[in-house]
């Protein structure tokens, strides 16, 4: 049967006719909609889908940001949260719960074109799902934007559209539910309350879900990046620790806090009342723990492994509340009261680990990665967003590092190679201008002197290296740098507003003053030996999992958090070139979380730090689509007697041939060295639906039969 697909339009898609119900296309094939369902979308468009425009290439004073800004206000207004740069979706975070996301909606958006139905964040899980199919490239799903501005959420309706809109099977199924409930699991695990956002993700995630050859997904595989672990110990005021101690210690059976050893009272736990925050208004942490029960078990923990979890998360908080005194230089632990617990949760010796506790010895860490067979692959990525308060230290330094990276890519992706693709081609072009933030990647990840190799060098080198030489470092190499600041004037003074423990970076997306306190401690990020040396004689089987005998006979040095950090976003980059990109732009539309209020001054940084402006210049002066000359005529050629069946001479005058007697006016599109540019969706569409007509007669024959294949 799928030969008889790939036989009968070389692209993979199948176009039906109307069938019975208004119902155009094979739910398992998910083959395209024809005109019936095109003209049902277009009628199901509401005058209040179309408040604004929905595109904002189809502003007429498109370089106006006023103009951009108002359209944003009136359709967020309206509840309209998602617009349209080209394919590019821009989307405002609600704050609230929006009748958008049911099954009546996904059904809406299921293998339909992309600018026939209003805009939506399924019309871009649908759009990369069929090209991953029709193009057999595989995709990514990129999400930016700052902290609370919605990535997770966009990640989490992406996913929901998958799993129900999918072809489903028995085995499919638990595959749907394990990439479903992994979320609250490593929400539980991996959010926390922060004061930009109750739901924040302290992890990079980057999901890859992969599909068979009939688009049924047959697995998943998540990398995480650089957890937030300094909260364990410690949050800022206003913030928690991770979602999870909270959900044990609210949800948690009876019978099950007492085998932990563990309190009904969060403040119990000195890892728990630094943040003076134990309780959240928009967070259940009662119901949130049933959830995440019940999702550790569809994702393959057994109950012995959930046991052995949960060991580790209650040592966590005993750990916590282990006092220490110091005689004569030397450590001792007051009370054994915590040991107990903690050598029968971890399933060590107490001696040993009241040893290992008081005592000095140094190793480190190792990380993942494992890569998957011939699946076609759809990535997603969620990571945390660009955050800054009032204290900003090493872990802010690294998140706005990879948000850097992130605006980075879209840069090379979206505007810079466009433009050049353009040159490339040939095509005459007027280059918009646009700020680059390499400049910014490089003064942060620049070898010998980028802030992390100084910051590295202060780590490796013995003697009195501190947070304040490694200071000292950064502004004899990089002071003068335009995008780097402290508090020395360079005709020697003292720039009064800043501390003088603080480096300040301009950021793309704004200026952020880091404390250099505990940079060293953290990026060394360093073990005692002998605490790791406890670990690997545990009867915990996940702690011996995660503490690795062979690693204690390493003698070499790890390489720092942030190197680390750096070669996993350097390999994610790479990933995520090798894949067709899908953006999402996730706006928050105020700071005080609130459903309504739209803060102009907020969402026009937003627009500007994105380069939402420059996008939708390049995107307005360019061409919606852009077919190899190739593909181009393979498809279209039977629309035109000259070019049917085959074409003998040069592609570029098949092509040129063919779009002339479709009708093309010149400045519809234009021919390069190696592939048209059309300039209108409409163009395309009127093509598409040429082609449609032409095939009906074909379909109607095939109608009778195609319910048996699919
Ligand atoms: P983030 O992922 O971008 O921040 P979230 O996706 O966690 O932000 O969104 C923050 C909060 O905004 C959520 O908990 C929801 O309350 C609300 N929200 C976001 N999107 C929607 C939506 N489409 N509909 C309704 N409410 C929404 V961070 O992880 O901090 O960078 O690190
Ligand atoms: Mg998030």
């Amino acid at each position: 049967m799928m030969e008889l697909r790939i036989q009968l339009i070389p692209t993979g898609e199948i176009i039906l006719p109307p069938g019975k119900n208004g119902e155009n296309y094979c739910h398992n094939c998910r083959v395209v909609a024809s005109d019936g369902v095109r003209a049902m979308m277009e009628s199901a468009l509401t005058a209040r889908d179309r408040v604004g425009v929905q595109d904002f290439v189809l502003l007429e004073n498109y370089t106006s940001e006023a103009a951009f800004i108002e359209n944003l206000r009136k359709r967020f207004k309206e509840n309209l949260i998602y617009t349209y740069i080209g394919s590019v979706l821009v989307s405002v975070n609600p704050y609230k719960d929006l009748e958008i996301y049911t099954k009546n909606h996904m059904e809406r958006y299921r293998g339909v074109n992309f600018y026939e139905v209003s805009p939506h964040i399924y019309a871009v899980s649908d759009n990369a799902y069929r090209s991953m199919r029709t193009e057999r490239k595989d995709q990514c799903i990129l999400i930016s934007g700052e902290s609370g501005a919605g990535k997770t959420e966009a990640s989490k309706k992406i996913l929901q559209y998958y799993a129900v809109t999918c072809p489903a099977s028995e085995h499919v199924q638990t595959i749907k539910d394990r990439l479903l409930q992994s979320n609250p699991v490593l929400e539980a695990f991996g959010n926390a309350k922060t004061l930009r956002n109750d739901n924040s993700s302290r992890f990079g995630k980057y999901m890859d879900i992969q599909f068979d050859f009939k688009g049924a997904p047959v697995g998943g595989h998540i990398i995480n990046y650089l957890l937030e672990k300094s909260r364990v110990v410690h949050q800022n005021h206003g913030e928690r620790n991770f979602h999870i101690f909270y959900q044990i210690i609210e949800g948690g059976e009876e019978d099950l806090l007492r085998r932990l050893g563990l309190e009904r009272n969060s403040q119990q736990y000195q890892y728990l009342v630094k943040g003076n925050c134990p309780k959240v208004s928009s967070i259940n942490d009662r119901s949130d723990w049933k959830v995440v029960r019940k999702a550790l078990a569809v994702i393959g923990f057994n109950d012995d492994e959930v046991e052995e979890l949960l060991n580790i998360i209650a040592s966590v908080l005993h750990l916590g509340n282990v006092q220490y005194k110091e005689e004569e230089g030397y450590a001792y632990i007051t009370s054994d009261t915590q040991i107990k617990y903690l050598a029968r949760l971890l399933g060590v010796n107490g001696t040993v680990l009241t040893e290992a506790l008081t005592h000095k010895k140094i190793i480190a860490k190792g990380e993942e990665d494992e890569s998957h067979k011939d699946a076609s692959v759809i990535g997603l990525l969620d990571i945390y967003g660009f955050e800054v308060f009032q204290h900003n230290s090493f872990e802010q330094f690294c998140i706005n590092y990879c948000n850097e990276k992130l605006q980075q890519l879209f840069i090379e992706l979206t505007l810079k190679s466009e433009q050049e693709e353009y040159e490339a081609e040939g095509i005459t072009w007027e280059p918009v201008q646009y700020f680059n933030n390499k400049i910014i990647c490089d003064l942060v990840e620049e070898k010998f002197k980028g802030i992390i190799s100084i910051l590295d060098e202060e780590c490796l080198r013995p003697g009195d290296a501190s947070d304040v030489t490694f200071l000292q470092k950064l502004e004899d190499t990089l002071g003068g740098h335009p995008h780097f600041v402290t508090h020395k004037l360079a005709d020697g003074k003292t720039r009064k507003v800043m501390g003088r423990e603080e480096f300040r970076l301009l950021h793309y997306a704004g200026e952020v003053n880091y404390n250099v306190n505990g940079f060293l401690d953290k990026n060394n990020d360093l073990l005692f030996r002998n605490l790791k040396e406890v670990m690997c004689m545990s009867e915990n089987k996940i702690l011996t999992q995660c503490f690795d005998r062979d690693e204690l006979s390493d003698k070499k040095r790890p390489d720092t958090a942030a190197t680390q950090f750096k070669a996993s976003l350097a390999k994610l980059m790479e990933i995520l070139m090798s894949k067709e990109p899908s953006y999402v732009r996730c706006i928050k539309p105020n700071d005080s979380k609130q459903a309504v209020r739209f803060d102009e001054v907020l969402i026009r940084h937003q627009v500007k730090y994105l380069g939402l402006m420059e996008n939708l210049r390049v995107r307005r002066a360019g061409f919606a689509y852009r077919r190899r000359y190739e593909t181009f005529l393979q498809r279209y050629k039977s629309l035109c007697p000259e070019t049917w069946p085959n074409w003998n001479g040069k592609l570029s005058d098949g092509v040129s041939t063919l779009v002339k007697h479709l009708g093309y006016k010149p400045e519809e599109y234009k021919l390069g060295r190696s592939k048209i540019f059309i300039r209108f969706p409409k163009t395309l569409f009127a093509t598409e639906d040429a082609l449609e007509t032409r095939k009906h007669g074909l379909a109607t024959k095939l109608q009778a039969g195609w319910k048996g294949y699919c």
